[in-house]
């Protein structure tokens, strides 16, 4: 299909571009490398090629998350959404961005989230998981009360809040230990960031604040599937279940959340997906330049869904979520 939006695309700028080096080997990283500070190029026209109108550019990860000096990271972060506004002034019909924000610094990050939103003219923000604060083994996660205040501006604003993946701590992957092959996309990513999500939802967060929409790439990091078990698990012990949140797990996960096809081009788990947590809270994406713009666009254009399915998936979805104009 022509039209589609993504909402999972990375750039980076010379401060985080480095971060992104060590998921590749050295010779593919001379591609990763030239794909990821490209926005105007190759990038351009891939995207007039495979159908996408549109990329909701982001930093690349884990950057300002993993800067444990708040100032240093504010400062980052501004410099990013400062060089990512400029790229999308220049071509405002093809990108729109999201905010990087010092998380490290809740009150930072709020008052960062709104610069970007009311003077940069961005549309969300994406974060990389927990951010490291004040030292590299000091970390914090999104539900903790220190973040209710920012939570209150994303409420406020009424912007959806991308929450992307990062790799654990050395200290904390222990059972990765000797299978590294495990780390990043593979299987950690979505590891971690399945168990932020879930925290979210059972914190009592979206009770407080129940228009804050979280969306989550790679088809919803195995929670479509998951959602069922955790809801149910011990079906026969009565009040199995203990948490701060009022309702099922579930229902914040169908009301409170939308997921996207980034970096998981599978047709089964597209289906299920779409079982799960509903075709209008699934939204395209292609994770470039991390993926491949026509590994992403060929199987979705193909995928056996209706046609009124792949138009929502691949684009309105987008448009309503995000408040964007359709030319
Ligand atoms: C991503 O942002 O999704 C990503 C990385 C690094 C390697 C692979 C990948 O940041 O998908
Ligand atoms: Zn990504």
């Amino acid at each position: 299909m022509r039209g589609k939006i993504g909402l999972e695309e990375h750039f980076a700028i010379d401060d985080t571009l480095l971060d992104s080096k060590g998921f590749f080997p050295e010779d593919i990283w001379v591609e990763v490398r030239e794909r990821v500070l490209d926005l105007h190029g190759r990038r351009l026209r891939l995207m007039d090629e495979f159908g996408m109108d549109m990329m909701i550019l982001s930093l690349n990860a884990p950057a300002i998350q993993s800067i444990p000096d708040a100032k240093k990271a504010n400062e980052i972060a501004r410099k990013a959404n400062d060089y990512l506004a400029e790229a999308v002034k220049k071509n405002p019909k093809r990108f729109r961005g999201l905010a990087a924000l010092p998380l490290q610094d809740p009150e930072l990050a709020a008052k960062e989230l709104q610069r970007c939103v009311k003077d940069l003219g961005m549309v969300g923000a994406l974060a990389n998981g927990f951010s490291q604060i004040g030292d590299p083994n000091t970390i914090a996660y999104l539900d903790e009360k220190q973040y209710w205040p920012f939570w209150s501006m994303v409420a406020d604003l009424d912007v959806p809040f991308y929450l992307h993946p990062r790799n654990p701590l050395p200290q904390h992957s222990r059972i990765y230990e000797g299978h590294g092959w495990l780390m990043g996309p593979t299987w950690a990513f979505g590891q971690e960031t399945a168990v932020h999500a879930l925290r979210l939802m059972g914190s009592g967060l979206f009770d407080k604040y129940p228009k804050v929409n979280i969306i989550l790439g790679h088809m919803g990091e195995g929670l479509p599937f998951s959602m069922w078990r955790v809801v149910n698990t011990n079906g026969w012990i009565p009040n199995r279940h203990h948490y701060p949140a009022k309702k099922k797990i579930s229902e914040y996960f169908q009301n409170n959340f939308y997921i996207t096809t980034s970096g998981n081009f599978h047709t089964p788990a597209l289906l299920s997906a779409m079982l799960a947590i509903g075709t209008d809270r699934i939204m395209f994406s292609t994770d470039w330049p991390f993926e491949n713009i026509d590994h992403a666009a060929v199987w979705f254009d193909t995928a056996t869904i209706s046609e009124d399915d792949r138009m929502k998936i691949g684009r309105t979805n987008a448009l309503k979520l995000f408040k964007l104009k359709g030319s």
